[in-house]
């Protein structure tokens, strides 16, 4: 087009300084920046660590803040657990963040009906006005000797929870500290509790895996490993096989090997059938099952099998499963009640067997969280087992904790009223015998979450006078909504804190606005990906717009400081006793303090990381400001898996004997 080169540089410099010259004064972000004399970029703003509770992986994080705003989320990029990356969702918090709808001052109710379709004709009021109403009430209950009639809800919860969800009711005298759990994943932690004796979430050896049998999960989309899913899919993929068992066509589905459009709730009578074809097929992992004792395999359709007939290795009661359960359980008869034609079955349960022990059987709720679901949990992850995959390089393994401090002990604090009161009946009716609900593999311990509605409904054991609920939602997450609206509009008091007026928010009579998990708050997290466990601190990067305050130790803070001002100072003798920086030594003197106390005082004994990277400093592995304000730092990681990987390797028979 006849410009020269020379020409169009000039033209373009000319561009550029016109660009510039617009945003010069605030540049909206630094790729409009102007360069320096070293043609540099002049950086106007900085990336701080955070963490995202989006979804359960709970991913390490960075923030770019310029100006004082949240710009942009990005994966932390020293965090191994989840490749540096984050998936698409923390992209989209930063609207949370500025959402124009937030709750963002506290607010009454004025209309006292309650219901679906009732205005709550909400007004604003003072974080003063909002905690006396709500320590007024419960007051009222300690003076009533009613302590019991108070409930405290969460969902979602950071490593300092207790600090809330269990002191608060218990110093008040109340029994009802009320998780989600029961609508979340006990049901899948019931089977690799009873077959491994382990109640928590696997981490799974992606790397070396070469097939990966997944039940119910859709790890590129949810799950607990969202970013190390999405950055090892295109390598799972190439080098092992995937089968996903899921009613919906899900994106991970999409591009597995196989699908296997489960009928929803059967998936037991497919785990029977996998099970049933390896053992039929001689196809078991001999090294960890074991073998009959003259080798010759006698696991023939439909007959029972003497136990005294097979040795087993590290499995407990294969023949008694065979018998009772699978020797009738051929794809056939699995076929008709999954809905998953018997050639598919046949196809996947040899091809997973011939992977083992480099073959996984992920287990995710949506097959357990089912009637009988916890017996498809069980078999799916006894899968493993005859696959001789568990703690197994390319297999399922159990990852490693990460210690956060525990809750210092509350008995001290626990006078008479409060005694009595929790002695009482939980209101989700734990205990009883048609609710067999398990805790760490502990019977009757388990919340009972969506039971709670009726409960409340039926004044069985009593009735609810009170409830606080945060960072929950429990009139929609809950199946059977309409009870729970029904049960909402039964509580005479009730106070919602959260971030954005939800369902449940239809029915309090005070909401409290809470600060933005990622981007408003200090918190300590723990979670683990990649075969890695790691801790990792939320921080506040920006100056929160709105009136909001941190859920679990701010607002417990002003309650407790509220109640004491009232004559009921157990609950803030307790904060101000138990808690102090393990830096400085200093105890809290306001909420804010607390909050950054609270969040040193969890991390303190997980130092081990930092230890090794600032080795000169005497506070090291406790000083939280410089760990989480730093780019390249902000989360803590422990190895062990990866060394107990090594070990794995060095195992000639790749196996680890406990
Ligand atoms: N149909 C169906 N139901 C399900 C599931 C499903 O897959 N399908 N999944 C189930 C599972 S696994 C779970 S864990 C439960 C979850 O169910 P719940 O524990 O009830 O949680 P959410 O419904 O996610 O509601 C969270 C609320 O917290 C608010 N919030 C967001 N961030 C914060 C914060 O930082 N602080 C505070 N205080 N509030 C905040 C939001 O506004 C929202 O109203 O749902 C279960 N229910
Ligand atoms: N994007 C996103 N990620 C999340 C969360 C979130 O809210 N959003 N929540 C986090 C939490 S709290 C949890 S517990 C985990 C849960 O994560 P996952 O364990 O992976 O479970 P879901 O994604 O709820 O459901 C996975 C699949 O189960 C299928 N499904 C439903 N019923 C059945 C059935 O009967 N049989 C089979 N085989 N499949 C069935 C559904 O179609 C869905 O595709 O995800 C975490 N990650
Ligand atoms: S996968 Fe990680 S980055 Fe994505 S929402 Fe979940 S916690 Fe946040
Ligand atoms: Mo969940």
């Amino acid at each position: 087009m006849g410009i020269s080169r020379r020409g169009f540089i000039k033209a373009t410099a000319v561009t550029g300084a016109t660009v510039a010259g617009l945003s010069a004064n605030k540049p909206m972000l630094t790729a409009f920046s102007e360069t320096d004399k070293k043609g540099q970029i002049a950086e106007s703003g900085k990336w701080m660590a955070s963490t995202c509770q989006g979804c359960t992986s709970w991913c390490p994080v960075q923030v770019y803040v310029e100006n004082g705003r949240a710009i942009k989320v990005r994966g932390n990029p020293n965090s191994k657990g989840n490749h540096g990356k984050i998936c698409p969702r923390p992209h989209l918090a930063i609207q949370q963040l500025y959402d124009p709808d937030r709750v963002k001052v506290p607010m009454k109710r004025t209309n006292p009906k309650k219901g679906r379709n009732e205005d709550p004709k909400f007004v604003p009021i003072s974080w003063e006005e909002a905690i006396d109403a709500v320590t007024d009430k419960m007051m009222e209950l300690r003076k009533s000797n009613e302590t019991h009639k108070f409930a405290l809800f969460r969902g979602r919860y950071t490593g300092a929870a207790d600090i809330f969800y269990k002191a608060l009711p218990t110093i008040f005298g109340s029994p009802n500290n009320i998780s989600h759990s029961a609508i979340c994943a006990e049901a899948e932690k019931l089977g690799p509790y009873i077959t491994e004796a382990y109640w928590d979430y696997r981490d799974y050896d992606l790397e070396h895996t070469r097939y990966v049998l997944m039940w119910s999960t859709d790890p590129v989309s949810s799950n607990r490993q969202v970013p190390h899913a999405i950055s090892m899919f295109g390598k799972v993929l190439d080098q092992a096989k995937v089968a996903v068992i899921d009613p919906r066509l899900s994106a991970t589905a999409s591009k597995a090997d196989e699908w296997l459009p489960v009928i929803p709730g059967q998936d037991g009578a497919l785990v029977s059938a996998i099970a049933h074809v390896i053992l039929k097929e001689g196809i078991w992992n001999r090294e960890f099952v074991g073998d009959f004792k003259d080798g010759e395999n006698l696991f023939a359709k439909g007959s029972a099998v003497d136990e005294a007939a097979f040795e087993e290795n590290k499995t407990y009661g294969i023949v008694k499963w065979w018998n009772l359960e699978l020797k009738d359980r051929t794809p056939e008869w699995a076929a008709e009640i999954a809905g998953v034609p018997a050639e598919q079955i046949y196809r996947v349960a040899r091809d997973f067997a011939e992977a083992a022990p480099r073959a996984i059987s992920w287990l995710a709720p949506g097959s357990a969280m089912q009637i009988r679901g916890g017996y498809t949990s069980m078999g799916a992850h006894a899968l493993n087992a005859l696959a001789g995959s568990i703690e197994n390089i390319g297999g399922t393994n159990r990852g490693e904790k990460v210690p956060l401090q525990d809750i210092p002990e509350l008995d001290a604090y626990l006078d008479e009223i409060a005694k009595k009161g929790k002695k009482n009946e939980k209101i989700d009716q734990r205990g009883r015998i048609q609710f067999p609900a398990f805790a760490k593999g502990e019977l009757h311990k388990g919340v009972i979450t969506n039971n709670v509605a009726d409960g409340i409904l039926n004044e069985d054991p009593y009735d609810i006078k009170m409830a606080i609920g945060y960072w929950n939602n429990f009139v929609f997450s809950c199946t059977g909504a309409q009870r729970w609206e029904k049960a909402m509009e039964k509580i005479p008091f009730y106070v919602h804190i959260t971030v954005n007026p939800a369902e449940m928010t239809q029915y309090a009579d005070i909401v409290l606005p809470a600060c933005h998990q990622l981007f408003e708050r200090w918190g300590v997290i723990k979670s683990k990906q990649n075969m890695n466990a790691y801790g990792s601190i939320q921080q506040p990067v920006v100056e929160p717009l709105w009136d909001c305050k941190v859920d679990e130790t701010e607002i417990g803070w002003l309650i407790a400081e509220s109640l004491a001002k009232k004559g009921f100072s157990n609950l803030y003798d307790y904060y101000r006793n138990e808690f102090a920086d393990p830096e400085t030594g200093k105890k809290a003197t306001n909420e804010k303090e607390f909050n950054l106390v609270a969040t040193k005082f969890y991390r303190k004994n997980s130092g081990t990381h930092l230890k090794r990277r600032r080795a000169t400093k005497s506070a090291a592995g406790r000083n939280l400001s410089t760990w989480a304000s730093g780019t390249r730092s902000g989360h803590l990681i422990r190895s062990i898996g990866k060394r107990a990987l090594k070990r794995h390797q060095r195992n000639s028979n790749f196996t680890v004997k406990h």
